[in-house]
């Protein structure tokens, strides 16, 4: 920092402003705001960092301005983020703002086409410049490649995922309804695992892992989906402002006369799982206003209505059912899913109250007697023997030695409240393992070479070790003679417990154990679908085929080399054009981008291409040193000047500079016209 020019200093809301030094005390500065003259206040050295000359320039790859360090890195994705460029490059990880907005032609088949082949750094930074270096990566090195979508709540990590999935698909694909379908399986995903929370209105409630296969020639011949801990509390309770999984209200908005008939359907808000959490959604919060002044809204100010207006039940409904056709999902199949699903929203209107006799325990309300046959109907539960279920449990006793005595215990209305969510918990999440299960076999494979791994991780704070320990997990979990997703998720669950409770709501309560009675009823259920859904316990073909095919993978792949796209959230309101500095830092910070930053430091972070270095500096030299190509004009001219070798490095196509030494370069070359004679003078020496 020099006297006289401009530094970033703190800013609260903005993240970083831009100030003069006027006193420099023993560990804090004194810094003028340039908007402010002759206001001051202190800011710590530690937090002032130098500016670029020109704030208003945005470089493709960070690397390249002068000086690298968080301030001019929040100022350069400001910068880009006010031109609609979203993505930016610090050295080979991607940077991604969510634009909360559809950009032109950022995603078209076009865009698609001109990153095929191409080398990092020669297209301005994609999402589709990382999906074709791990592609190319992966074909070079003969070696599974994965890469790591990063970032908070909202941020855009399911997006890109997306984007990275259709661009591998639809370049490196065969052109067959495999390609479709590695798509076409995340709105059915979705419409199971997703939902609207205060962060985002499309959250993935769980974590996933997806693999694209290539076979020796390098085409895509398939995929699978490991998917882990789907937060279950969301089933029977969400938070105000917040929503269950979207499939139940996409079924009650679109399902067909007949089927919502048959399923004894109406509206979402006669559904107590669906109609506890958006109560006071709208009650008057700015933050909701703004939101809405945003988006279209038909249904503004309905409080308490299960229709939100941001979301579109009935379109969503109707992409999934075609995107459910697309991967070949048949009519049964269909309906199984949504016998299902009806079968937990009217379970959930069960309701008890207490007996009022002496031995206690409790009965099923009257009302909702109708509910019961409703609910059995739908799973193939015998009546009967549901609401024997629910207000009683089995339990076996050892009372004076005689063991294994059956004694059925009355439950009080809590405790068959707990049952009645502990059974909807049990099989909504079973059927969500048969959803990715089944998603699984719409991309079949033989044999597969190597693959490109996509983690999609739901957190905020998450740091890069973390996220490659998962992946050491699942490397771990493949070496085992017996692997499965369930043990994987274990594992991930028990390594990283801490972070999963501070940050997830992932942590079940410990009522949610299903009681034996509640767990044979529907390991019996009359309804094949259903019983099969209990019955795929680790012993059977089913999960044997899995684990074959989870040790399969793991043969000699290590994976070499990750790849990160670290997704940033511009502002909590969601919406477009909106850069909230200070919270944008934090992200940064969070991620790891600032140390990445810090780490860059101990070797060469800048670097320039000979062809921009040329144009910038050839209008100092002399006519003898211009017509040198790019490259080796910059050779002459660092020789001539004499500059100290350590500082920088000759690429193939750039110079790398250790830090502060482009900047220091840069301002020998726009020295005073004195001395730039004097160097002007000693390059022409030296081309002698
Ligand atoms: P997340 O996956 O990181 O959150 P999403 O990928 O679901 O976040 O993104 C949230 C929303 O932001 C999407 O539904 C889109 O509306 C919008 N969005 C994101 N990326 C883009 C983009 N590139 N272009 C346009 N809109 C975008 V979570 O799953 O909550 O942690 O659990
Ligand atoms: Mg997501």
């Amino acid at each position: 920092m020099e006297d006289g020019k401009p530094v970033w200093a703190p800013h609260p809301t903005d993240g970083f402003q831009l100030g003069m030094i006027v006193d420099i005390g023993a560990d804090a500065l004194t810094i003028e705001p340039l908007n402010q003259r002759g206001k001051t206040f202190l800011a710590p050295i530690s937090q002032v960092f130098p500016a670029e000359d020109d704030v208003n320039k945005h470089v493709e790859d960070n690397c390249s301005l002068m000086y690298l360090n968080e301030a001019t890195l929040l100022n350069n994705i400001r910068v880009r983020y006010s031109k609609d460029l979203i993505y930016t490059s610090v050295a080979n990880i991607l940077i991604a703002v969510n634009p909360y907005f559809d950009i032109p032609k950022l995603y078209s088949p076009e865009t698609i086409k001109s990153y095929q082949g191409r080398s990092l750094g020669t297209l301005p930074p994609h999402v589709y410049a990382i999906a074709d270096k791990a592609y190319r990566d992966m074909r070079v090195l003969k070696m599974s490649q994965s890469i790591i979508v990063s970032g908070e709540s909202g941020a855009g990590k399911t997006e890109n995922t997306k984007f990275v999935l259709r661009y591998l698909t639809s370049t490196y694909g065969t052109g067959q309804d495999i390609d479709e379908r590695i798509v076409e399986a995340n709105p059915l995903l979705e419409a199971f695992g997703n939902a609207k929370t205060v962060r985002n209105n499309n959250s993935s409630r769980f974590g996933k892992f997806v693999e694209i296969h290539f076979n020796e020639k390098n085409a895509v011949v398939g995929g699978f989906v490991s998917h882990y801990l789907l937060e279950k509390s969301r089933i029977c309770m969400q938070s105000a402002e917040e929503r269950n999984y979207h499939i139940f209200y996409r079924l009650c908005a679109g399902a067909s006369e007949d089927v919502r008939n048959m399923l004894h359907l109406n509206s979402p808000d006669n559904f107590r799982y669906l109609n506890r959490g958006c109560t006071r959604y709208f009650a008057n919060k700015d933050s909701d206003k703004q939101i809405m002044q945003n988006r279209k809204s038909p249904e503004h100010g309905k409080v308490g209505a299960l229709k939100d207006p941001l979301l579109d039940d009935l379109g969503d409904f109707n992409r999934m059912v075609v995107a459910m056709k697309k991967i070949g999902l048949d009519d049964t199949e269909k309906l199984n899913l949504f016998r299902v699903v009806a079968g937990v929203l009217h379970l959930g209107n069960i309701d008890f109250e207490e007996t009022g006799s002496t031995s206690g325990g409790c009965i099923l309300k009257n009302q909702t007697s109708q509910t019961l046959e409703y609910c059995a109907e739908l799973l193939g539960l015998d009546e009967d023997d549901l609401r024997v279920s629910l207000t009683t449990r089995v339990m076996l006793t050892t009372a004076g030695g005689a063991k294994g005595t059956v004694i059925k215990v009355p439950l009080k209305v809590e405790q068959a409240n707990n049952a009645r969510d502990a059974l909807a918990k049990a099989i909504y999440s079973r059927l969500f393992d048969h959803v990715v299960k089944r998603v699984n076999q719409c991309f079949p494979f033989d044999t597969s070479s190597n693959f490109i791994g996509v983690l999609d991780i739901a957190g905020f704070d998450l740091v890069e070790a973390k996220l490659v320990g998962i992946l050491d997990i699942l490397d771990e979990e493949n070496r085992l003679p017996q692997p499965s997703d369930q043990h994987f998720a274990e594992a991930v669950h028990s390594k990283h417990k801490d972070h999963f409770r501070l940050t997830t709501q992932f942590v079940e309560k410990n009522n949610d154990a299903l009681h034996m009675s509640l767990e044979s009823l529907v390991c019996e259920s009359k309804d094949k679908f259903v019983r099969d859904l209990f019955e795929n316990n680790s012993n059977s073909k089913d999960s044997k085929q899995k684990a074959g095919k989870l040790s399969f993978i793991s043969v000699g792949n290590k994976f070499k080399g990750s790849s990160f796209i670290r997704c940033v959230k511009p502002n909590l309101k969601m919406v477009s054009h909106q850069f909230e500095g200070a919270q944008i830092l934090s992200q940064l910070q969070c991620s790891g981008m600032v140390s990445v930053l810090d780490l860059m430091q101990g070797g060469f972070p800048s670097r320039a291409p000979f062809h921009e270095l040329y144009n910038m500096y050839k209008q100092y030299m002399p006519n003898k040193l211009t017509r040198l190509d790019p490259r080796l004009f910059c050779k002459a001219l660092f020789k001539a000047l004499g500059l100290n070798e350590n500082d920088y490095k000759f690429g193939l196509t750039r110079v790398f500079f250790r830090p502060g030494k482009f900047a220091e370069f840069d301002q020998i070359m726009k020295s005073d016209p004195e001395h730039l004679a004097e160097l002007v003078k000693r390059v022409n020496k030296w081309l002698v």
